[in-house]
């Protein structure tokens, strides 16, 4: 339903309160914006999800199974009262490949949306004051970035944003899927955009790509072998047949997405990404054997603005590990016989101890 015509703020041109919506989602910033229907519930969405949790998927995100019912339905208790619609928008975080090529080597083993300047907090920004025009409009909102228990990208496909590719992630036609995803719900009732047809084709190139094989299909994918969950949210120990395949990704993976001919395309053209996401300056500063042997004061001000902080001490430490091995450099010895003599964490002195067996292996090879 279309909200009925109204003068704009500024006087002369009749819009709608949809238009409003989406003109000062393009003016924050957002490079993308749709809207889904909130009192519809996410039905097929929500079955995918639960099978999901059956299937223990979650590994160790515990959080993922909590408050069920407000991924498939936004109303009630669960969001926003008298919820009607999902704006949803795409920040995109993809710079030009020669903007990346130029980062300092550590950030490169870094998932792109992390390189640089935590993103929650900007994004957070920009759909406050989305929410406020809500409010201005004469509905409630609320303002949601990866703080809720919400299935982002199944309302962004449904909202018309941009429909999820083989991969498992949103692509926004023109822009790609190097984007970060918010939302904001309102108890407007704006009028619905049509969902996109998924055009993946017969494309399996993210599918072949997956170092850790972590797809078991098209669309699905085992969180547990991604090297996105290893990396971030794992803690202890990296199964052993998955090191491999690890490389040098000390935190997060982008191949999947580095593939994908929708992002190859759009990183070939000029786009106006926010500094945020620059590589940090201070990659240039470290190393990854000063990754090993990180205290807590060193790791407080590396986490500082920084996403990486969610690995913590002892993950990152225990990733580097991995990624010195992997690259088989008898330099990184010294360092990693020292982690593996005396790293506070076992797991930290196992993946030490593993690394100097590979690279002694290599060495005699
Ligand atoms: C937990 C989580 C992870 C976990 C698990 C991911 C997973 N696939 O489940 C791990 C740590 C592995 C992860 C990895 C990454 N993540 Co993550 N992650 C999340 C989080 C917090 C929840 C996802 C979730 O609920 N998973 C449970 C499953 C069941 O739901 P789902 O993945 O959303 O899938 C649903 C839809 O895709 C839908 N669907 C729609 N159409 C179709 C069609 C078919 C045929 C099928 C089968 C399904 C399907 O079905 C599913 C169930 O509803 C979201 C934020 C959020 N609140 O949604 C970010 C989010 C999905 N992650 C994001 C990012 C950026 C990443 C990484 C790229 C980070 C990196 N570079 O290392 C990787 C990408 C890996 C990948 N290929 O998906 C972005 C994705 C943006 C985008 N363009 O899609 C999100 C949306 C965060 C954000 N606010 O921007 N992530
Ligand atoms: S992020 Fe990397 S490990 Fe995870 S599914 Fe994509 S390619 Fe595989
Ligand atoms: S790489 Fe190919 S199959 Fe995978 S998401 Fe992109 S277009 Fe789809």
């Amino acid at each position: 339903m279309i909200f009925p015509p109204r003068a704009s703020r500024l006087g002369f041109a009749r819009v709608t309160a949809k238009d409003d919506i989406r003109k000062e989602a393009l003016r924050l910033g957002f490079d993308a914006v749709g809207f889904a229907r909130a009192d519809v519930p996410l039905d097929a969405d929500y079955e995918r999800y639960r099978s999901f949790l059956d299937d223990g998927k979650h590994g160790e995100m515990a959080w993922l199974a909590k408050a069920p019912e407000a991924r498939r339905r936004l109303d009630g208790e669960h969001v926003l009262p008298g919820a009607k619609t999902v704006v949803c928008v795409a920040r995109r975080y993809g710079r030009s490949a020669d903007d990346e090529a130029a980062d300092p080597e550590l950030a490169r083993s870094i998932a792109r949306y992390a390189r640089g300047r935590d993103y929650h907090n900007g994004l957070r920004k920009k759909l406050r004051k989305l929410a406020k025009l809500a409010r201005a409009l004469g509905g409630e909102a609320r303002p949601l970035c990866d703080e809720e228990p919400v299935l982002e990208r199944a309302w962004a496909a449904r909202a018309g944003l941009g429909f999820v590719g083989k991969n498992g992630l949103l692509i926004v036609p023109g822009v790609g899927s190097l984007v970060l995803l918010g939302e904001i719900v309102t108890t407007l009732p704006l009028e619905p955009d049509a969902p996109i047809a998924e055009r993946c084709g017969a494309c399996t190139r993210c599918l072949d790509a997956c170092p850790t094989n972590a797809f078991e299909r098209p669309f699905v994918l085992d969180p547990r072998r991604c090297i996105a969950y290893l990396t971030i949210e794992h803690r202890g120990a990296i199964p052993e047949p998955l090191r491999d395949g690890i490389g040098d990704r000390l935190f997060g993976c982008d191949d999947c997405q580095t593939v994908c001919p929708f992002n190859a395309r759009s990183q070939r053209q000029a786009h106006d990404v926010d500094r945020r996401f620059e590589a940090d300056p201070r990659w240039r500063d470290v190393s990854l054997p000063d990754l090993l042997a990180l205290d807590d004061e060193g790791f407080v001000r590396l986490r500082e603005g920084s996403p990486v902080g969610r690995a913590t001490r002892a993950g990152l430490a225990r990733n580097a590990a991995i990624v010195l091995g992997n690259k088989g450099d008898p330099r990184a010895l010294h360092a990693l016989a020292r982690a593996r003599d005396a790293h506070d964490a076992s797991f930290v002195r196992e993946a030490a101890a593993w690394s100097i067996g590979r690279i002694e292996a290599k060495a005699e090879r």
